[in-house]
């Protein structure tokens, strides 16, 4: 793995950051020339999704399991200035078990001006039901890589309400249009990545701008988790060091998830190699 991930640590500034809002802004977090490679790999993948030669200007889609589809994505699942915030968070035991990435175009001039109340939600489905406890844990998190500019309101922004990852519910405004009034739009600039618990209530802002927005998320959780997607991967494999395999969610077997032999986690391994044994200590 890449030594330049020891140089980007979660501090303790961040932590505390993440666990009292729930969310946590990296700016700068891949360069521009990634961005560019990240948009002509989307725009491509976006193309053959929906079987067309280029991507329409009006192309409005969620596409899952996206990251096996580009040698740049996979590029992204252990970036040094973002993975070591991941394990900062999770630990070590940990794999990629989901991705998406959205395209989300400008509202059309008849939508623009509708008020409609966002989307607001909490991640993992059946996870926010069958798992007890108040708050329930938190399982995983979303790294969020913005590739256009989402740096001024209503180019939309990833929408958060801050602190909410601690309650299993969120009261909602009567008015059936409105937003809770702790609604935060998240400003983002192109190649800032945003980290955020799966616990944390969130939606998509409105674009009422008129430049496309595209976003690729990246979920890690523990590697107990089953995929909430294909994790069409097994290509990539082979090619992969013994890290990326793990985030990719390699295991020697059934018992390898819950209690993991050193084969099944070699980033614990490497932590401990260079950060010490009190980094691996839980
Ligand atoms: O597109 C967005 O800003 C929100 C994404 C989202 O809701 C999710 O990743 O669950």
């Amino acid at each position: 793995m890449n030594p330049l991930c020891l140089k980007h640590c979660l501090t303790e500034t961040e932590k505390q950051q993440f666990e009292e809002n729930g969310f946590l802004v990296v700016e700068d977090a891949i360069p521009q020339e990634m961005v560019e490679k990240l948009i002509v790999a989307v725009d491509r993948v976006g193309a053959e999704h929906l079987g067309k030669d280029e991507l329409p200007p009006d192309a409005n889609f969620n596409l899952l399991d996206f990251v096996g589809r580009d040698k740049s994505f996979i590029e992204l699942l252990d970036w040094h200035t973002t993975f070591p915030k991941v394990w900062g968070i999770l630990g070590w035991n940990i794999k990629l078990y989901h991705s998406h990435l959205i395209v989300l175009p400008p509202l059309s001039p008849e939508e623009r001006d509708k008020p409609r109340r966002l989307g607001w939600h909490q991640d993992s489905g059946r996870l926010n039901i069958e798992l007890e406890g108040n708050p329930r844990p938190r399982v995983s998190l979303k790294v969020a890589y913005f590739l256009t500019d989402t740096s001024v309101p209503g180019r939309g922004n990833f929408s958060v309400l801050p602190g909410s990852q601690l309650f299993n519910q969120v009261e909602m405004p009567e008015e059936s249009t409105a937003d809770p009034e702790n609604a935060t739009p998240v400003f983002a600039k192109p190649g800032t990545a945003v980290f955020f618990d799966r616990r944390l209530w969130h939606a998509a802002g409105r674009n009422t701008s008129d430049t496309t927005r595209k976003v690729l998320f990246y979920g890690y959780s523990y590697r107990w988790l089953q995929p909430r997607d294909n994790m069409t991967v097994e290509h990539v494999m082979e090619r992969s060091n013994p890290i990326r395999q793990q985030i990719l969610g390699k295991s020697t077997g059934g018992m390898g998830y819950t209690s993991p032999g050193e084969k099944d986690v070699p980033l614990r391994t490497w932590l401990q190699e260079n950060l010490g044994s009190e980094a691996v200590a839980r």
